[in-house]
């Protein structure tokens, strides 16, 4: 039976990968940050008896940010995986946040990867690593041998992250590697990211809780993906007989505009586009209401404006690849928005 430790618990991939490795028969170990009020909303289902002898699922308090604790946890925990999702994971509040950020998506990694270096376990370590390391992109689509271009504080120290497994792998020989992958949502995405900014507005405005959704740059493209498939490929990267480095994604882009098309469609309502640049606006077909507006406040600084995988080296070394498309994340999102709002 083996242990796995999850940093990231609490956040949209640690949920579903918890339930995967739970479902493979792993004891797992999730990393928790004590927080002022509760946020255990994607792992409430998870129920876990504290005072139980024999526990297959444990909560422990820790932060990335907090060397010692790591060290102590790993030192206890003796884990045959590490999965390192935690981060200050939003890319748009990295340009407020960037020595945040980078003191946990880059340093935090690191911290990590000492603690198991000093222990001398053989444990094999999981980098969440991302699409936005292409940043301005200089081939499409992007795959293991694109090279990075990385143009926010968030991407720059994930950067980081992933040379330094990459390092800790060459120099003390580490089963470490990065899942380089491209965006993912689903229900228990947060509501800040647009996927699920979009379907929750959406749903709230067809129940008429909501006048209009505020979006930023609606041009902006991105390989999206299902979540729950994302972590398998997770852990069948743990799995191979050699750590490698691999792109995840679906091999599709697709448009900010387009997924606020499909969202809407999902409830009926047809949306035609009037004007441009900050004065653009999306209109119910219908009735001439206005929907959507911009806020120029969720523009970035730096802009990815691209991103798109090739995803084939995921196919040949770990078997993976995509099956939920486009239009089908939308609607799942959709229908739970609409249940939720
Ligand atoms: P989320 O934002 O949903 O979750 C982030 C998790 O990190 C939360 O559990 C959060 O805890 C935790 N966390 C944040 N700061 C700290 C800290 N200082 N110490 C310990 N834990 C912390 O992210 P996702 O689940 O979407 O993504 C998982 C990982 O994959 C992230 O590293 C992200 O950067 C990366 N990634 C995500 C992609 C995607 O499309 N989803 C694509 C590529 C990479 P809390 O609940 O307390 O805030
Ligand atoms: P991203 O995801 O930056 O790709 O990072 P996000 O959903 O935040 O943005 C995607 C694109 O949508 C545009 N956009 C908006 N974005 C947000 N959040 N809010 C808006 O109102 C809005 N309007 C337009 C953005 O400009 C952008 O182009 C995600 C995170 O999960 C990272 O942790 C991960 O590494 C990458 O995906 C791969």
């Amino acid at each position: 039976m083996k242990t796995a430790l999850i940093t990231g618990i609490t956040g949209q991939d640690g949920s579903y990968l918890a339930d995967l490795l739970l479902e493979k028969g792993y004891t797992v170990y999730g990393l928790r940050r004590r927080t002022s009020t509760n946020n255990l909303e994607n792992i409430n289902h998870l129920q876990f008896d504290p005072h139980a002898d024999k526990k297959n699922f444990n909560l422990l308090y820790g932060d990335l940010s907090d060397s010692s604790n790591i060290n102590r946890l790993i030192d206890k925990i003796k884990p045959d995986e590490i999965y390192n999702l935690a981060a200050q994971s939003h890319v748009r509040v990295s340009f407020d946040v960037p020595e945040y950020t980078a003191d946990i998506d880059a340093l935090g990694p690191l911290r990590i990867l000492e603690a198991i270096r000093e222990s001398n376990i053989s444990t094999r370590f999981y980098q969440a690593s991302t699409s936005e390391l292409y940043g301005d992109v200089l081939e499409t689509p992007q795959n293991e041998n694109t090279p990075f271009n990385p143009r926010s504080p968030y991407a720059i120290a994930k950067h980081y992250a992933f040379q330094m497994v990459k390092s800790y792998r060459e120099a003390y020989n580490l089963f470490a590697c990065n899942g380089i992958l491209f965006n993912h949502e689903s229900p228990k995405r947060g509501t800040t990211f647009v996927t699920r900014k979009i379907t929750y507005s959406v749903a709230r405005i067809f129940k008429k809780k909501l006048d209009r959704l505020y979006l930023g740059n609606l041009d902006a493209k991105r390989d999206w993906g299902y979540a729950p498939e994302y972590v398998e490929a997770m852990w069948r990267m743990l799995q191979q007989d050699e750590p490698k480095d691999i792109v995840i994604g679906t091999g599709e882009t697709h448009s900010v505009r387009q997924f606020v098309e499909y969202a809407f469609a999902y409830v009926d309502i047809d949306i035609v586009w009037e004007n441009k640049g900050v004065d653009e606006v999306g209109v119910d077909k219908k009735n001439g209401k206005v929907l959507v507006s911009i806020d120029p406040y969720f523009y970035r600084p730096a802009e990815v404006d691209m991103l798109l995988s090739d995803p084939s080296f995921a196919k040949k070394r770990l078997n993976w690849s995509s099956n939920v498309g486009f239009k089908q994340l939308v609607e799942i999102m959709m229908e739970s928005d609409l249940e939720k709002s």
